[in-house]
Formats: C-alpha cells, structure tokens, sequence
C-alpha cells in the first residue's frame, strides 16, 4: 500500500541517462506534468460550470531533443526532418521499452494508436490549432501517474510535452493557452470528447491549493488545502476498472446535457437561472442537468468552506456528489460505490468518485491516524465482493507542469 513514489530529481536524472543510452545523445531538456484528483466539480467542464481539481504529487516525465541536421548519425540516413521518435519505460508485454515513430507531415486524426496518439496529438494541435512550425525531435517519457486509473494520465503525458515544446520552440504559449491546445489533441486527434479541467489541474496546479477553475471564462483562483495542517489525508482507492473517455458513456452525457440546456433555452448549462423548474425535462435528461446544476452549487460551497479554513466540513458535500453521479448522471460502478461505502462506514469525513467515472479511482477524505483501517476495510470490502484488489494510496497537491532543473545537464 502506498508504495514511495521515487523523488523527480532522481527519476529525471535516470531519464537522461535512459535517453543517451537510447538516442545516443543527451536531451535538450527534461519536463514534469503531473496527474490530478478532481476534489470536486464532476461533469460541470465541458457545461462551461466550475471544477476543483488538484495536481498530485505523481507525474509525467519527458526528456526531448529537437533533431537537428547532420548532428546524429541516423538522422541523415531518415532524411526526414519531421520524424518524431518516442519511446516510454512504460512497456506493457514486459519488453524494456515501448516505442513508436510517426512523421509530422503525416498526421491525421487517429493515425497513430496507443500512448504516442498523446505526443502525436499535441504536435497535431500546434501544427493545426497554433500554426506552429515543429521540427522532428526525439522523446523519452517515464510516468508515476497509474494508467486508466481516472487521475489524468494521458493528460499528464500531453502536458508535458506541450509545455517541453513551447518552451524550445519558444512559442510563448501561456497556461490557458496550452490547455486549449491539449485539449484540441484530445478532441480533435485522440478522439475523446473531453473538457478542460484535467489539462488545467495539470498547467496550473499549485502545492498545497486546490484550483477553482471558471470553465467558461478559464479564470482560475488557487484555493488552499492544507490537508495535513488539520491532521487529513486524501487517500486514492483506484478500482483498477479500466475505461475510456473514447467509449460512449462519456459522449452520451455530454450530448444529454446539451439537449438539456437547449431545452431550457440555454447556451449551456452554466446559463440556466437558478430556480429553473427542469419538468419540461424528459426523467433522463432531468437527472442528468439536476446534477449539473447541483454540482456547481456544491463546487461554490467547497470553496468558500475552504477559504474559511473548514477542510473536514467538505466531507459531507463530496459524498453528496458522489450519490448525485451515481444517481442522477449515472457514470458511477459497482466498484467504486464499495470504495466509497467501505471507506465512509470506516470512519472517511467524505468520499466520491473522481474523474469521469465508469471506472478508476473513488478519493477518501480522512484523518491520517485512519488510513490504515480506512484502506484494510475497503481491501475487505473488494475480496467479499469478489472484485479485484484495488491499488490504495495517498496524494498531496502538488505544483504544476515545469522544466526540472538538472544539476549537470546540457542546457541548464
Ligand atoms: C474526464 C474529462 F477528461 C474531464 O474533462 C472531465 O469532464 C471529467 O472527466 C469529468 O468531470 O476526466
């Protein structure tokens, strides 16, 4: 349970060696983009509504090189500028590394599959959506964010590689910026119907705040939340209940919610008065906006209880998500209403499913003397149910995407 995460110093430092073992040269650069919990705000993003999400103390590491002509010895015999190499230590068939190469020029839209669609997709979106000139360049990721657990890996990975090319493209691209570029990659190339908020929580995250993000407006407040100040902790259960927001559960949702709002007249959901009766609704499309509407009502009260230095009275709101996603917007699963009926019947102040649901991980807020029967009574709960052994551990906010700064490394 709760394996150490290695330092970013270190894991980067390896980086560097990996990638001139790999490429035969060092990096120009290594970049970190971290994971997010979404504390609360689920579903309310691409409502143009307010989410509350936090980057983690987990992350995407990219080293990069711009290829550069006649400085590598293969680079001649490609005779293609625009060649992208990218390799990932995280190699699934236990091979040592899992990699992949694609041409810029040749970039379409679900051209290239699995984890290099992510780097694929970025290039795609500053040719595309920036207008940018992007020249070949080799990459090497490594990633502490657990894959498929609903805490933003793919994200991560984007991330890091936009902001590693803005900045030695010097594109001058700022935080809300590269959130819209990353999430065209993920809209326009991957494919997912997503909204802004994991990309933002990535950019923008700040150690110790949670982000209240306006999606409408992408104005953005950091919010605190000194966890252990008040003796809590932010336990992850991930149900290892993989899905994808490619699939249509999340796209159906989405279309749900604006049939809701033109229904009621709206540009979006974040429109609709308060007050509003929903009874012009179909049953289905009036749960579906009730928890919309009710989510972003619980995001303001989050804050403000926040603000006033209350971080154990949030328990109650993000349990009163939880039940309105499972209930009314229906994306919750019978694994992640065990984590979170195990955890609060053994004592958790609050817990809810994080991320778009269907799968992943359910969070729990709890007193840090708790964790160990917290996380034995939801172990208990998934082998009574015959459900897999969840991966538990605990997250702190952390700061968001940046350079790390190598002691030795060229460019530094
Ligand atoms: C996923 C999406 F990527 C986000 O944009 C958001 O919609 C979330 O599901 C649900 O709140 O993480």
């Amino acid at each position: 349970m709760n394996a150490p995460v290695p330092p970013v110093q270190s894991r980067a430092e390896d980086l560097v060696r990996r990638f001139a073992e790999v490429y035969g040269a060092e990096p120009d650069g290594v970049w970190r983009a971290p994971g997010r919990v979404n504390l609360i705000g689920e579903h309310t993003d691409y409502n143009n509504g307010f989410v509350l999400p936090f980057a983690i103390d987990r992350s995407a590491l990219v080293a990069v090189r711009l290829r550069r002509p006649g400085s590598e010895p293969d680079f001649e015999r490609e005779a293609e500028a625009d060649v992208v190499r990218v390799a990932s230590t995280y190699a699934p068939d236990g091979e040592e590394l899992s990699r992949a190469r694609f041409s810029i020029g040749g970039l379409e839209p679900g051209g290239v599959g699995g984890w290099a669609a992510y780097p694929a997709g970025v290039v795609y979106a500053m040719v595309h959506s920036s207008g940018a000139a992007v020249p070949g360049f080799d990459l090497l990721l490594d990633s502490t964010v657990p894959v498929g657990a609903g805490l933003s890996s793919s994200h991560a990975v984007e991330v890091a590689v936009a902001v590693a090319l803005n900045e030695l493209l010097e594109l001058g691209l700022d935080r809300p910026r590269m959130a819209r570029l990353t999430q065209y990659a993920e809209n326009e190339f991957v494919g997912a119907p997503t909204g802004i908020m994991d990309q933002s929580a990535s950019l923008m995250g700040q150690e110790g705040s949670a982000l209240f993000l306006d999606c409408r407006s992408l104005d953005s407040e950091t919010v605190p939340l000194p966890l252990a100040r008040h003796g809590l902790e932010m336990l992850v259960i991930d149900t290892r209940v993989v899905h994808s927001h490619a699939d249509g559960g999340y796209s159906a949702r989405r279309s749900s919610c604006e049939r809701g709002a033109a229904a009621l007249g709206a540009a979006s959901l974040r429109e609709v008065p308060a007050g509003t009766s929903l009874d012009v609704l179909d049953d289905e499309t009036r749960r579906r906006v009730r928890h919309v509407l009710g989510e972003n009502e619980r995001v303001l009260q989050v804050v403000r209880q926040l603000r006033a230095d209350d971080v154990g009275g949030i328990g109650n709101l993000l349990t009163a998500s939880h039940a309105s996603l499972r209930d009314d917007f229906e994306v919750s699963c019978p694994e992640l209403d065990q984590a979170v009926d195990a955890a609060l019947a053994a004592g958790a102040l609050g817990a809810r499913m994080t991320g778009g649901g269907f799968g992943g991980s359910a969070i729990a807020l709890i007193r840090r003397d708790d964790e160990e029967r917290v996380s034995a009574a939801v172990l208990a709960a998934f082998a009574a149910r015959g459900f897999r052994e969840p991966a538990l551990f605990t997250v702190l906010p952390a700061d968001g995407a940046g350079r790390v700064r190598l002691t030795w490394s060229r460019g530094e």
